[in-house]
């Protein structure tokens, strides 16, 4: 069984059409109602709508990313049960419609995180790329988190500091913008002083409490998703460590092993993210995909160059750390004995050729997609062809 090609649409305003998508070769779209607030209800009739203008495109609307799980619900504060009843609703509505694999997470406040967003590769494509230092002086000298300093070491301090002391008023104030005013795909954005407020939200919440609060999260709609026959997939966190002193616990293979001990619910899945599990040496990601098997319901691909200091950039989809070819051959093997096709994508791209002029969501330009998805598939074309010769 090959896996489902698939490309992440933003909606009607994405730059990137559908038919473009369609001729990248991909099958199926990924996406959501990006216009629903955070904790609002995704109405049936909306989605339809959605669904008839993917399918009009020769094209099946074969994963939701993201149906948002609202603040409220990863501190356990607030309305929390009106918002269960909202997502559970929500998730009656996608099941209706027939779309069953839906994608979430449980990272505090901020999705996906990056520092640079046009890092010029050798041969003058642009990757997205993570500094931990960069965060650092964001945190210390921009955002002047209080506490922030107990989040570093003396090495990283020093660092910090001269990496602040070396940008001029515009470069700071990129810096902030790239780290919270929302990347595409998240489900916020802030201002500094807005972030400082929200943080503070989380005063308390250390990362047991996370994870219990996630676990209330699951037990309370898994059950309805086992009856609708949905796949909740959990995104793992971008980048897997704390960061801003906000706990992270979807980082490593130990913690999905521990929520999947938690809630053995068939619907409780996992979204399997090279370039998220990839930041770390430490997680093993063909032994991931070999153990954690039946959980994974969705895959993003890509791979990560890791670099000194906690930093890493995004990588060709083939190169880097991630190891693909093991990953795909894992993929494989699974897909083979499970007898399914598993949904993947690309994740992101470069920003490369023709797009380097045009403008579209960072990570997430035609082009550098379209090289992934087309490496990824001749990847496992090989993998299948050599599997069964
Ligand atoms: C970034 C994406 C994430 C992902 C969410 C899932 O490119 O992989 O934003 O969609 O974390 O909820
Ligand atoms: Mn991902």
């Amino acid at each position: 069984m090959l896996m489902t090609q698939t490309m992440r649409w933003f909606g009607p305003n994405d730059p990137v059409r559908l038919r473009d998508i369609r001729q990248a070769g991909a099958t199926g779209i990924v996406t959501a109602l990006h216009e629903v607030p955070n904790g609002a209800v995704w109405e049936r009739d909306a989605i339809a709508v959605r669904k008839a203008m993917i399918e009009d495109a020769g094209l099946e609307w074969r994963v939701v990313e993201s149906l948002p799980v609202d603040e409220g619900i990863k501190t356990r504060s607030g309305d929390w049960d009106r918002l269960i009843d909202h997502y559970r609703r929500s998730l009656t509505h996608l099941a209706a419609c027939g779309i069953d694999v839906v994608t979430y997470n449980f990272m505090p406040l901020l999705d996906w995180t990056r520092t640079d967003l046009a890092w010029e590769l050798p041969y003058g494509a642009r990757a997205l790329r993570f500094e931990a230092v960069a965060v650092a002086a964001y945190d210390m000298f921009i955002l002047k988190r209080p506490g922030a300093e107990a989040s570093y070491s003396d090495a990283m301090r020093a660092a910090a500091e001269k990496r602040h002391a070396s940008m001029d008023e515009r470069a700071r104030i990129a810096l902030e913008r790239t780290i919270i005013a929302g990347l595409p795909g998240s489900e916020e954005g802030f201002t500094s002083p807005q972030f400082l407020a929200a943080i503070e939200t989380y005063a308390g919440i250390d990362a047991a409490r996370l994870r219990d609060n996630h676990v209330a999260f699951l037990e309370a709609v898994c059950p309805v998703a086992d009856d609708l026959g949905i796949r909740l997939v959990v995104h793992p966190d971008d980048p897997p460590f704390p960061i801003f002193g906000l706990p992270r616990v979807v980082s490593t293979e130990a913690d999905v092993a521990e929520l999947f001990a938690r809630v053995p619910n068939a619907s409780n899945g996992l979204c399997f993210c090279t370039g998220s599990f990839g930041v770390r040496a430490d997680n093993d990601l063909p032994g991931m995909v070999d153990r954690l098997g039946s959980r994974i319901g969705f895959l993003h691909l890509r791979s990560v160059e890791r670099e000194a200091d906690d930093a890493f950039h995004e990588a060709d989809h083939l190169g880097g750390d991630a190891g693909m070819a093991a990953v795909v051959a894992a993929v494989h093997r699974l897909s083979t004995c499970e007898g399914r096709s598993i949904p993947m994508r690309p994740d992101h791209g470069h920003q490369m050729l023709d797009d380097l002029n045009r403008t579209a969501n960072p990570g997430y330009s035609l082009l550098g997609r379209m090289r992934g998805l087309a490496e990824l598939r001749g990847l496992e074309r090989g993998i299948a062809h050599g599997a069964a010769s």
